[in-house]
């Protein structure tokens, strides 16, 4: 199948594809091999003002927002049949920008058209204004509560799970009636535009969607400072996060962040080790380790620590890296040499605080494998020895590196003291046989999703989200549509009468 890569121009604004004033462009770069894609334009400050003064009046003057819930919703359930039609395409885009493999792409699809099918119901709940009756509402009253979209929302997208990220937000924001200006990464453009090509085919109004590719620095400022911006989506670093956080602030604008993590995955000595070995090794080296809730951190007790972490080790060298493309390669590389650089250095810090490597710490050698020559790959990484005092445990290399820490034998308040001392809270793992304790364990977890006896399911039914650090609101259940809605009450006194508060109040 030839692939069909999206071509300039890339901006789509005010209802047109357009490419800048200024002609800047940005080169897309394949990870598996260094080559260039192809080119996208680079939105600069003034087509960010166009986004926003389009969206603003669109959401302003229009009937979208105003239309009824099942009109929309058609339009989500079309979207999601035509998720499933260019399935082949569009992850063979995703898998060429991001360097994941073709399985995984396939599934981030799949997943998000059971996204956009879950919302096109749950937003219909929202339809029904909630009537509020009872003895502290006078019988004269119509007490209402009727739900509202929020307005013009920026949804900005990271680069490890372009179609996916997207779309958790894209759904639930177009469900409930919102306009959007769609901001991908800049280092993985290319399945957004594709996204954005679709909605149009699907149906949603040209001017409900905005599409800027650029780079966070040359139009972020000017989308989360605008006073003409209701809300921003943002799933991305926590220092970007934190930039984000007080930008909005200025004007009061609805922000929710999922900032990432540093997920630990604790395994009891009761656990079934073959499967343990195998949780731990899909939790922290899927997608190479570029996953928010990778499990990064190993937790294990004592006694099993030195059997498990031979067996991951084991495993993780006979991990097969390749093209995305292949159907034989089981993760691909990282996704820029920026990255691969940042996760080299952690490695190497790793090695001064006193961590030892027990595997992998650098890139495939070149001579045993030359076809993994030039793209950006690092080999699967196991560290023992490690602790909390290292900065290889306490922050996110986003990379297939595995930290090893032990508890002692029985002390399940020292494994939960560990697993929450962290910054982040986003995700972990528990391995036990003994169910009754892994519940106990979950329930005593400071982080957003807990796995007991697996790692890394979610469905679009429950919420997902950090605690501490990893960010604040929710995506998917029933609070990731709340994120984009507003409430309002209308208090209707069908019988007035003077209030008679003043007393100089008087019929005039
Ligand atoms: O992310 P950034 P980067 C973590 C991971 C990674 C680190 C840095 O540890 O190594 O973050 O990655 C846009 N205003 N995660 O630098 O900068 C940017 O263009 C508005 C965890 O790539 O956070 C991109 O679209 N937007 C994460 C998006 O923010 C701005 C997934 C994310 O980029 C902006 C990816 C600004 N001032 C990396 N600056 C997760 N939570 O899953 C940048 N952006």
């Amino acid at each position: 199948m030839a692939v069909d890569i999206p071509q300039r121009p890339t901006l789509f604004i005010d209802g047109e594809w357009t490419s800048t004033l200024s002609g800047k462009t940005r080169p897309t770069i394949n990870p598996y091999d260094a080559q260039v894609l192809t080119e996208v334009d680079e939105a600069g400050p003034e087509e960010a003002e166009r986004a926003i003064a389009s969206a603003r009046k669109f959401f302003d003057t229009s009937d979208w927002s105003r239309q009824s819930c099942k009109q929309r919703c058609a339009l989500l359930s079309r979207y999601a049949d035509l998720l499933q039609e260019h399935k082949p395409k569009l992850a063979q885009i995703e898998t060429l920008d991001t360097g994941k493999t073709l399985k995984e792409s396939e599934i981030d699809i799949d997943d998000v058209t059971n996204v956009f099918r879950f919302y096109a119901m749950e937003a219909c709940k929202l339809d029904h204004d909630k009537q509020v009756t009872g003895e502290l509402i006078p019988e004269t009253v119509r007490s209402t509560v009727v739900h509202e979209p929020v307005g013009v929302c920026v949804l900005i997208t990271p680069w490890n799970y372009p179609i996916l990220q997207l779309c958790w937000k894209l759904a639930p924001a177009l469900a409930t009636g919102n306009v959007v200006i769609v901001k991908p990464s800049e280092v993985t453009p290319l399945s957004t535009i594709y996204l954005v090509k679709l909605l149009l085919e699907a149906g949603f109004p040209p001017k409900s969607v905005q599409l800027l590719t650029a780079s966070g620095a040359s139009v972020g400022p000017t989308l989360t400072e605008s006073k003409d911006v209701d809300l921003v989506s943002f799933t991305g670093g926590l220092s970007t996060g934190r930039r984000i956080i007080r930008s909005c602030a200025e004007t009061i604008k609805r922000c929710t962040v999922e900032l990432g993590g540093k997920n630990p995955n604790v395994v009891f000595a009761d656990c079934d080790l073959d499967l343990a070995v195998d949780n731990v090794l899909t939790a922290v080296f899927t997608h190479s380790g570029q996953v928010c809730s990778s499990g990064a951190r190993l937790i294990v007790e004592d006694s099993i620590a030195d059997r498990l972490v031979a067996g991951v080790v084991e495993r993780a060298k006979q991990i097969r890296m390749g093209s995305g493309l292949d159907p034989e390669s089981e993760t691909g590389p990282l996704v820029s040499a920026e990255h691969l650089a940042k996760v080299e250095g952690y490695v190497k810090l790793a090695r001064e605080e006193g961590g030892k490597v027990l595997c992998g710490g650098c890139r495939p050698d070149a001579k045993e494998h030359p076809e993994l020559a030039k793209g950006y790959f690092f080999l699967p990484t196991v560290v023992d020895r490690c602790n909390r005092s290292m900065r290889i445990v306490q922050e996110e290399t986003f990379g297939p590196i595995l930290t090893v820490e032990r508890f002692k034998d029985g002390d399940e308040d020292e494994a939960v003291r560990l697993a929450n001392d962290t910054q982040y809270g986003l995700a972990g793992g528990v391995q036990s046989k003994d169910t009754t304790r892994a519940e106990r364990v979950a329930r005593r977890l400071r982080h957003g999703t807990v796995w007991v006896n697996t790692y890394g399911a979610y469905t679009p039914q429950a919420e997902w989200g950090g605690f501490g650090m990893s960010g604040n609101g929710r995506e998917l259940g029933s609070k990731g549509l709340d994120e984009y809605v507003e409430t309002k009450h209308i208090w209707n006194e069908t019988q007035p009468a003077l209030m008679g508060w003043f007393k100089g109040a008087a019929r005039m």
